[in-house]
């Protein structure tokens, strides 16, 4: 901090009395203030002292030119003599239980870490929000017991009033979600390309605050819709939030933030009957789409199984557009920003997700608490890709297009990071439903490029939170803010936490000694200069680039890279989501598109559809698009991450019923448990279960409420009696018939080939050999083996055979 000090007035030019009064009046002052032994005159004189050392502004001349932009400097400030002049009051000294002491020097307390706001209500007396003791909270107060209730009721009024108002408005888009603290790791310093705290130093630990969510829903909406999934993760930084607001896939529908209510307005449900909840699958979102083809790319990784992912931590997040990072020196570099679950990636197929959503509606949200509560920890490594600007101009494609993807065949993926989520909020409201995130929270160390529709997402996050929270205060929310110091002159708006110290909110001031002053280009957030080169760009136009018009290359990119099983999947989507729709033309519109994409895709779209001849192939935008330089990439099949082996987190239902062998379900049950596998005994009813053995079991789950599709795999029990039984109950078919359509893996004990059989599921694959997922005689190793693949498709086909 610059000082300039200034030497105390020593010579008295009025009387002492007369400058001690002056000094006590707030609404004029002397012509010069003298000395004296009393407080008031001392922070008079301070005051005046602070003013004196600030003779001008002497940063003001620096505020003009490109070059001074670029290095500004720190602001200017005067040391105070004591601190005195610098605060709101002379009786700041006069402490209570209340006030506590002097506002500490520097110190924002309302930033501190979230104990200052925990309650713990354990052992205390239920109190009003006025902390006054409630004697009864049964009855409200009466004129006699059969009377009526009194206004006087202040207890009942405010309980009520503040029921009234517990609910606050949801997100526009994303309402649907659930968090989890944790933190992020770097695995070594990258103080080469970015000055970004959070890669500092290897080893260094960040917090984070984590929110996945669907996109279409509304806030009570099912998990297992088919949609893309926000991944938005809260860096709470040394210098400041950073929020990563991304999503499960690495692009977008849209290329300019102009057209996102277009896109969320026909998405939603329709506004006249507000139908369907949580779904594109209806007229409005293909019509939409049909006539926006820039959105074909989005739309097959949407139609993919990424679109109805297994659990959140089998999901991979992308930042989607392309960021900057920014090293000391000012040199800067493009970004890409990329989360690889270490569970490998994982999805539902879609008849077992519609049949969740009716059981479970909560089925991610509920993996992601229980896998947290089990330890089994949740983990992504942070990968990016990195590119100059140079590099990215000889691309086929635009970097600043959302719609475009860079091949990691083109630009490798390079781990720098892990996050791992270790701990559950402790009130969903409290931190998940208000964490505020936003596109514009970015720190020193990184930047923006000209992505047109990230310029539109760093104006709506803040502008959205503000109807949504409350007011402008919404940073001073605990899950929303910093750990990083908070101080500036914005003061006042709706629910104002923070209590500032001294007169002064304005900037430049010498009354506060110039502070908080400006940190300039060394310390601060210094935007890249990021110069437009060519001529021809300058000027003001609404207009995209030509690369832009490019709607399909990356479209057939993706749609051939997939497995054949992916490939028909994303067939099948397209076929289900457009059958809903109503208007055939709306239909023929998108077929005709996806010929642009892909033949084969399409005549199999339009075939399920009954659709023939096939319409004539839309027009493109650009007849002859740059050669792509990937043309196969195998990095963008969900095969391509299996992940760690492990079979952590996933369920395995485990049938019983009395008569079975227990002793053998016991011992699997533990093998599967060792695993960290979270096996359960389903049996026609909970409870303890009769086992032919004496072997103590207790049911925690029935056929009735925890259905087969609910599982990751099955266990069918040995002992005749007991396969006898399950074979009584309806349900035990359905369960098993579930659990082989969706291709999990089935451990057979010897007893239960009957149950297998009697469901209809083969051993044998429709290739004629054996079914690597249906593993019999008790071997639970190649079971164990066989749950951590995930999924047998090879078993599938399309009508399902089972
Ligand atoms: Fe968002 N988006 N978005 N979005 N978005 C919101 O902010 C918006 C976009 C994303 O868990 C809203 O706080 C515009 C792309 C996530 O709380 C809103 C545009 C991507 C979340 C908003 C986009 C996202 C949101 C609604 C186009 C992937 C949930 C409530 C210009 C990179 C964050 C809120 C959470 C939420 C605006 C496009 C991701 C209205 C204007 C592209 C993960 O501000």
């Amino acid at each position: 901090m610059a000082t300039t000090k200034k030497p105390f007035l020593t010579k008295p030019t009025q009387s002492d009395s007369a400058t001690r009064a002056a000094a006590r009046n707030t609404d004029s002052g002397p012509s010069k203030v003298v000395p004296a032994d009393d407080p008031a005159t001392t922070k008079a004189v301070q005051a005046g002292q602070l003013a004196e050392g600030m003779p001008f502004n002497p940063n003001k001349a620096g505020e003009h030119g490109f070059d001074n932009g670029l290095a500004v400097a720190a602001g200017a400030t005067v040391e105070p003599a004591s601190r005195l002049p610098t605060g709101s009051t002379l009786s700041e000294e006069n402490h209570s239980e209340k006030t506590g002491s002097v506002a500490a020097e520097g110190i924002n307390w309302a930033i501190e870490p979230l104990d200052r706001v925990r309650v713990d209500s354990s052992g205390q007396v239920l109190t009003t929000n006025q902390g006054v003791p409630i004697a009864d909270n049964q009855n409200s107060l009466k004129y006699g017991v059969r009377g009526p209730a009194l206004l006087e009721d202040f207890i009942l009024r405010e309980k009520i009033t503040h029921f009234d108002h517990e609910r606050i408005p949801e997100r526009i888009v994303h309402a649907r979600g659930s968090g989890a603290h944790g933190y992020f790791e770097c695995y070594d310093a990258l103080t080469d390309i970015t000055k970004a705290a959070p890669f500092q130093e290897a080893g260094k630990v960040t917090p984070v605050f984590v929110r996945f969510s669907t996109v279409q829903g509304e806030r009570g909406s099912k998990d297992t819709a088919r949609d893309v999934r926000g991944f938005a993760v809260k860096f709470y930084t040394d210098e400041g939030n950073w929020d990563l607001v991304g999503n499960n896939m690495p692009v977008f529908f849209i290329q300019d933030a102009m057209k996102f209510p277009d896109l969320v307005h026909a998405v939603k449900p329709e506004p006249h009957h507000q139908m369907p909840q949580a779904a594109s699958a209806h007229d409005t979102f293909w019509d939409f789409v049909s006539l926006m083809p820039e959105s074909t790319h989005m739309l097959m990784w949407a139609m993919s199984d990424r679109g109805i992912p297994r659990s959140y931590a089998t999901m991979q997040g992308f930042g989607v557009h392309t960021f900057r990072m920014v090293n000391a020196e000012g040199d800067s570099v493009f970004v890409k920003f990329h989360w690889n679950p270490v569970y490998g990636t994982h999805s539902l197929v879609w008849d077992e997700a519609v049949k969740i959503s009716g059981a479970d509606p909560d089925y991610h949200r509920r993996d992601l608490w229980e896998r947290i509560e089990a330890g089994a920890f949740p983990e992504w490594e942070l990968g990016l890709q990195i590119f100059t600007e140079e590099q990215a101009e000889g691309f086929s494609f635009d970097v600043l297009d959302p719609t475009k993807i860079v091949p990691e065949e083109l630009v490798p993926v390079r781990p720098v990071g892990r996050m791992v989520l270790n701990r559950n909020p402790d009130n969903f409201f409290a931190e998940t439903e208000q964490v505020a995130f936003c596109a514009a929270h970015i720190v020193p160390g990184l930047d923006f490029s000209n992505d047109p529709l990230l310029a539109g997402r760093i104006h709506s996050y803040v502008d959205t939170q503000i109807s949504r929270l409350g007011g402008p205060n919404f940073h001073e929310i605990p899950i929303n803010s910093p750990l990083a110091p908070v101080h500036n002159n914005q003061r006042d708006g709706m629910h104002r936490q923070a209590i500032h110290r001294g007169r002064v909110s304005y900037e430049p001031n010498s009354l506060g000694g110039g502070c908080p002053f400006q940190a300039g280009a060394a310390q601060g957030f210094v935007s890249v200069p990021a110069r437009i080169q060519a001529k021809e760009e300058q000027g003001k136009v609404r207009a995209k680039p030509e690369k832009f018009a490019d709607h399909y290359t990356q479209a057939t990119l993706f749609f051939e890279s997939q497995s054949p099983i992916e490939q028909a999947h994303i067939a099948a989507a397209f076929r289900f989501e457009l059958s809903k729709v109503t208007v055939p033309a709306i239909r023929e519109r998108m077929v005709s598109s996806l010929r642009n994409a892909s033949e084969a895709l399409a005549a199999q779209v339009a075939e399920g559809l009954g659709m023939s001849p096939l319409p004539p192939p839309m027009p493109r935008a650009l007849d002859n698009p740059a050669q792509p330089e990937v043309s196969h990439s195998p990095a963008l099949s969900l095969l391509a991450r299996p992940g760690d082996g492990s079979i952590k987190g996933r369920k395995v239902a485990m049938l019983v019923a009395d008569g079975v062998n227990g002793q053998s379900a016991v011992d699997v049950h533990a093998m599967l448990f060792a695993q960290g596998a979270v096996p359960r005994f389903v049996a026609p009813r909970i409870g303890p279960v009769k086992t032919a053995d004496g072997v103590a079991i207790d049911a925690d789950a029935s056929l009735e409420n925890e259905p087969g599709f609910l599982f990751d795999a099955l266990v069918l029990p040995d002992g005749d009696e007991g396969v006898r039984t399950l074979s009584l109950d309806g349900h035990t078919m359905e369960f098993i018939k579930d659990q082989y359509r969706h291709c999990k893996a089935i451990l057979v004990l010897p007893a239960s080939a009957t149950l297998l059989e009697a469901a209809g599921a083969s051993a044998t694959l429709p290739s004629g050999e054996a079914d690597p997922g249906v593993v019999q005689g008790g071997d639970v190793e190649t079971f164990i083996a066989a749950v951590a693949r995930h999924r047998h498709p090879e078993r599938e086909t399309d009508p399902p055979r089972v």
